[in-house]
């Protein structure tokens, strides 16, 4: 039986990578550094989980006299900067849930399933975007896996073990939702089903693996999910001839 839907923050539970950007640009011209991100380049930086990580890879790429050992204080000023701008930006100007995340978490806690959050954002991003959406999430969610739980980022599998390990359950009978390559990458090496929904940075993902891809969850139900998730259960074996 399915028991469980483990979803995914930036890009499928809300479309927050613009104001992730926009968090990352403030922090840099706060900090006087000549680095500014377009859609298109955070698109590219956006193959790399994990903000301080994608800071790394910029400064490494894309800057490197400012990469080497000691510009590790300068990441992670950077990055707490960033997540406080962040922080703010969602509690006061509220990034709406996608179509559909409302209706299908409170149809599935009202069949019973439990949910779960698995992410490679931090913690106090995900509680800003649940109190800039009107609070009522924090009671959907029975346990929130993040970066602060799991170092290693998707499509390392680290954060949906981490969401089963609390949940007590196994793989098998939880449902992974997600919008990027990295995300059903992470659930699929956890051992997960999942489900694709593509945002507004994933449209070109490469979302293979995936029981199914829709544009978002608006015309999804509960019953839908669960025809998806038989598929991948296990047969039961015979009867007696
Ligand atoms: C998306 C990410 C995060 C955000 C930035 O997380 O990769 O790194 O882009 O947030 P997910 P941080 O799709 O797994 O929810 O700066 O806090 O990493
Ligand atoms: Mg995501």
């Amino acid at each position: 039986m399915l028991e469980a839907l483990i979803f995914d923050v930036d890009g499928t539970l809300a479309e927050t990578e613009e104001a992730h950007r926009a968090a990352f640009n403030q922090a840099f011209a706060e900090l006087d550094l000549p680095w500014r991100w377009d859609p298109p380049l955070y698109a590219r930086l956006l193959a790399v989980s994990g903000g301080r990580e994608r800071l790394r890879h910029y400064a490494e790429t894309c800057d490197p006299q400012r990469a080497g050992p000691d510009c590790a204080p300068l990441l992670a000023a950077l990055h707490r900067r960033k997540t406080e701008i962040y922080t703010a930006m969602v509690r006061d100007n509220a990034v709406p849930f996608r179509p559909g995340v409302v209706a299908l978490s409170l149809a599935a806690r009202a069949a019973g399933l439990r949910l779960a959050v698995a992410t490679t954002t931090s913690r106090a991003n995900v509680l800003a975007l649940f109190d800039g959406t009107g609070g009522d999430a924090h009671a959907w969610f029975e346990t929130l896996a993040c970066a602060d739980d799991a170092p290693r980022k998707k499509p390392d599998p680290a954060v949906y073990r981490v969401a089963l390990e609390r949940l007590g359950l196994p793989p098998r009978s939880c449902l992974a939702i997600e919008d990027s390559a990295n995300g059903v990458g992470a659930a699929l090496a956890a051992g997960l089903p999942v489900v694709a929904t593509r945002g507004a940075y994933t449209a070109n993902d490469d979302l293979s693996g995936a029981l199914a891809v829709f544009p978002d969850l608006a015309a999804v139900s509960l019953a839908d999910l669960q025809r998806l998730w038989r598929r991948t259960a296990p047969h039961p074996p015979p009867g007696p001839p």
